[in-house]
């Protein structure tokens, strides 16, 4: 079939909007027809193929939702007309990862996913002139219809609105898994978030649902506090606007320092000051952001010796297939909000725009709705 799509045929150029051809599902493999997508940050793109140069011409977007319209050979999970959200961490129930308690992270088509090729090593995307067309962390939500492996999609209720549960496709579960998976937060625990965009306020509000009593967020950029107020911020740090040592600041703040700390921003230094106003003895240190290619971490070991931990998370520690539908009632329920986030909505003909968006901190979330 033909659909439209926006591709990017090199690093740092604007997506095309263009027709391409996608064939239709192989085994285990299912047709789905995006309805919305949310537009995330792909900085990464350039290395997510494990490819320091890339991977080109590629359809790009990893935050959707979408309607099943055909089903390969063998599929049983799923049928056409369920809805669903794709997943970049796929969730196949029985590799040694899937099989363990401690991980999300399912490595059964993440090898072939990071070469931008389903789990038969070729494409379903190519170019009107029969040019292979990759796919993009799995997903490839930039794209009016798009295929994906069936360990890939999280079927979801049907009540639910595409142009907002888009985003549970990445910020929203990341952000709220990063507390409640990963960190595992306790009612009444104290938390710092640092990086206040599409993922900290999520990690706000995660704090909020888990019952934290002192949600500080800290950003460089002070018009995020009124967003981040409700979401449940109860204490707004600008590192700029701090006289003297930030650590000691948040120490102070915290009385002690934090039960739980996030990096939401992918800066190393940051990383660190997180780290290190966690509290001695129990603190723990959340790693969410992705930090440019050959970035490295430092502290000094004492940090970790006299009792914090280090630690990081992908995709929220969520398993998607189970998780992912359980997110969207949380939203259906009230008991976590979306709309506020979705700042932006734009036609898949502007998406350059959204990236701008994102670029200059304009929007939270930008959205396309096909
Ligand atoms: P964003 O650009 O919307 O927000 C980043 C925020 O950090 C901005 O508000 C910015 O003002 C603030 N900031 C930047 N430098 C700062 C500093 N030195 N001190 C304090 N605040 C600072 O980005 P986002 O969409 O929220 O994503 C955040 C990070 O999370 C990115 O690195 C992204 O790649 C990563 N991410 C990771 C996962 C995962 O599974 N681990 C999933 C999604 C996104
Ligand atoms: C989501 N991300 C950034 C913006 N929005 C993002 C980027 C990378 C990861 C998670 C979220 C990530 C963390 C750890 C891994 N990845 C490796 C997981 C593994 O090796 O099992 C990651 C993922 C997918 C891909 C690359 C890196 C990919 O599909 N190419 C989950
Ligand atoms: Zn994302
Ligand atoms: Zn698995």
């Amino acid at each position: 079939m033909r659909t439209k799509a926006a591709v990017a045929l090199e690093a740092g150029k604007p997506l095309e909007v263009m027709e391409v051809n996608l064939e239709g599902p192989k085994e285990g493999e299912v047709l789905v027809e995006i309805k919305a997508t949310g537009i995330c940050h792909t900085d990464e793109f350039t290395r997510s193929g494990d490819d320091p140069e890339g991977l080109f011409p590629a359809i790009l977007g990893h935050e959707g939702a979408g309607v099943v319209v055909e089903v390969g050979p063998g599929v049983k999970s799923l049928e056409v007309g369920d809805h669903v959200i794709p997943l970049y961490t796929a969730e196949c129930r029985e590799c040694e990862y899937c099989l363990h308690p401690k991980t999300n992270l399912c490595q059964k088509v993440r090898a072939t996913q990071g070469k931008g090729v389903m789990p038969d090593g070729t494409s379903r995307f190519s170019m009107l002139d029969g040019t292979p067309i990759l796919h993009y962390m799995g997903c490839s939500t930039f794209s009016n219809y798009t295929v994906l492996p069936e360990i890939s999609l999280a079927k979801i209720r049907k009540d639910a609105p595409f142009d907002k549960v888009c985003y549970i496709g990445c910020g929203v579960t990341t952000g709220i898994g990063a507390v409640i998976y990963t960190a595992k937060a306790e009612i009444g625990c104290r938390g710092v978030v640092f990086g206040l965009g599409g993922i900290g306020l999520n990690v706000l509000q995660g704090l909020r649902l888990a019952g934290a009593d002192q949600i500080v967020g800290v950003d460089l950029n002070n018009d995020k506090k009124e967003m981040a107020e409700r979401f449940g911020m109860t204490h707004f740090v600008n590192p700029a606007e701090v006289e003297g040592d930030l650590v000691a600041h948040l120490v102070e703040l915290t009385g002690g320092g934090a039960d739980y700390t996030f990096d939401a921003t992918g800066n190393v230094g940051v990383m660190r000051t997180a780290l290190e106003c966690a509290h001695k003895g129990w603190g723990e240190s959340i790693i969410i952001g992705v930090a440019p290619a050959g970035a490295e971490i430092a502290t000094r070991p004492f940090q970790l010796v006299t009792g914090r931990s280090w630690r990081g998370t992908a995709f929220g520690g969520a398993r998607g297939r189970t998780d992912v539908p359980k997110i969207v009632d949380w939203y259906m329920d009230g008991k976590i909000e979306i709309d506020p986030m979705i700042t932006h909505k734009l036609k898949l003909e502007d998406i350059n725009k959204g990236f701008d968006l994102m670029h200059a901190g304009e929007s939270i979330r930008a959205v396309v709705e096909y």
